[in-house]
């Protein structure tokens, strides 16, 4: 890959607005930076490379959305309305519906539909700057449907020009096969699942989704034993419709993240700071089940516990394609600032990731991995609704999408209306 010199912009290169350089350049050699700093300091060696201009747009890493559940078959549209009607999230579940109906829709798929369906979703993501992603199982609930999701989501990320995460959440919810069983299922998960997707190198990591509802945390932490045995990195849903100690238990297996966390309670915050466990707060769930426990923000904030925003792209609880999306919600549902927002989705999300050497952060020898942004301030990614702002997105040094032109046609408008017109009128 030929050397450039990106310049004519202004750079945020640690996802932080208060930390930002006017007038930058960024010089990529082979696909990492060589070279980061204001335009006028741009050492002699970089002077005679290839310039590209990027008529002064705001430039931050790419972005990262550390919880999603993006392969899966089938939607839950019909549930929604069920909602509006009145039945609540846990009710639905209980009577067979909820997560259950998409595993029997994901069962159904084969790996072509559920690529297909997946990438519908993953497209708009990929549009508004993402460049890493995880992606969970735990729509199958059986070997060969786990199986069949994960490696999707593999083949998703040799298909589009995004870094894809993988992570086993074989303990997302009892398959009804195993009704009444759960011990024995979460034997099936620990004995035989994981160890075989592990060796087919298909798992970056286990999840387990410690519940009511879902898993309890004696079965939780027979999952974290299965995996820290094969040497994974665990993460949990933990405490987002009551305080089950998940958190906890996620810092003493030194999680790389517990998510959700509504309920969380202090000496839960506490074991998390200690253990070095990244807090993903989802707020496109909490705003669609209509969730008003609101996560403990200010205890996060004491505790120096790191914050991360992530869509939890799922067809129940956040049927969202947005990040973007997400930093909004943080704002207005969570109160949480833009700087608080954007390393979000960078720096925090990655490190919940566990790449925090890879991905959220633009410093010479990582990768250019970076969004050009139409916006006049940082504040803007969080404050438009819906607004597409990703003007470029760069992939190791090499542009992968750019926003398309306007394609509207001058003329058609009037014939359209008349066309359109109501009979009679
Ligand atoms: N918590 C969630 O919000 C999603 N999974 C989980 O453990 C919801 C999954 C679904 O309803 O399909
Ligand atoms: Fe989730």
């Amino acid at each position: 890959m030929s050397d450039l010199v990106w310049h004519h912009l202004n750079l945020c290169a640690r996802g932080d607005p208060n930390e930002t350089i006017a007038d930058a350049a960024l010089a990529v050699r082979d696909g990492d930076i060589a070279w980061l700093g204001a335009a006028r300091d741009l050492p002699r060696e970089f002077a005679r490379w290839p310039h590209e201009d990027l008529g002064g747009a705001w430039v931050t890493p790419s972005l990262v959305d550390c919880h999603t559940h993006l392969v899966y078959g089938g939607d839950r549209a019909d549930e929604f309305a069920q909602r509006l009607a009145g039945a609540s999230y846990e009710e639905i579940a209980r009577r067979g519906g909820g997560i259950v109906s998409t595993v029997r829709a994901t069962r159904e798929a084969d790996e072509d539909a559920l690529f297909a369906s997946a990438a519908a979703r993953l497209e708009p993501l990929l549009s508004e700057g993402v460049g890493a992603i995880e992606i969970k199982s735990g729509y199958g609930l059986e070997f060969g449907s786990e199986r069949k999701m994960l490696r999707v989501a593999r083949a998703l990320g040799r298909r589009y020009p995004v870094s894809v995460y993988t992570t086993f959440l074989g303990a997302h919810a009892l398959p009804p096969e195993y009704a009444g069983r759960a011990d024995a299922y979460i034997d099936d998960v620990c004995k035989r699942m994981l160890p075989a997707l592990a060796d087919e190198g298909l798992v970056d990591a286990v999840d387990v989704f410690c519940e009511r509802i879902g898993f309890t945390l004696g079965q939780s932490e027979r999952v974290f034993e299965a995996a820290t045995r094969l040497n994974l990195p665990v993460k949990m849903h933990a405490e987002q419709l009551s305080l089950t100690g998940g958190a906890a238990l996620s810092a003493r297996y030194r999680a790389l993240s517990a998510d959700h966390l509504e309920f969380l309670d202090e000496a839960g915050v506490q074991a998390m700071k200690e253990a070095g466990t990244v807090a993903v707060l989802l707020p496109g769930a909490y705003y669609f089940i209509r969730e008003t426990q609101l996560p403990p923000i200010d205890l996060l904030r004491r505790h120096g516990v790191p914050i991360a925003l992530a869509t939890d792209s799922n067809p129940g609880t956040s049927p969202s394609t947005s990040l973007l999306a997400m930093l909004n919600l943080g704002c207005t549902l969570f109160r949480l600032t833009v700087p608080e927002v954007l390393q979000g989705v960078t720096r925090h999300a990655a490190r919940a990731l566990g790449r925090g050497d890879r991905h959220g952060e633009l410093a010479p020898n990582r990768p250019a991995d970076f969004v050009a942004w139409s916006v006049g301030t940082l504040s803007e990614l969080a404050y438009w609704m819906g607004r597409p702002l990703a003007a470029r997105v760069v992939r190791a040094g090499a542009t992968v999408y750019t926003a398309p032109a306007s394609r509207w046609i001058s003329g058609v408008a009037a014939d359209a209306r008349a066309s359109n017109r109501p009979k009679g009128a």
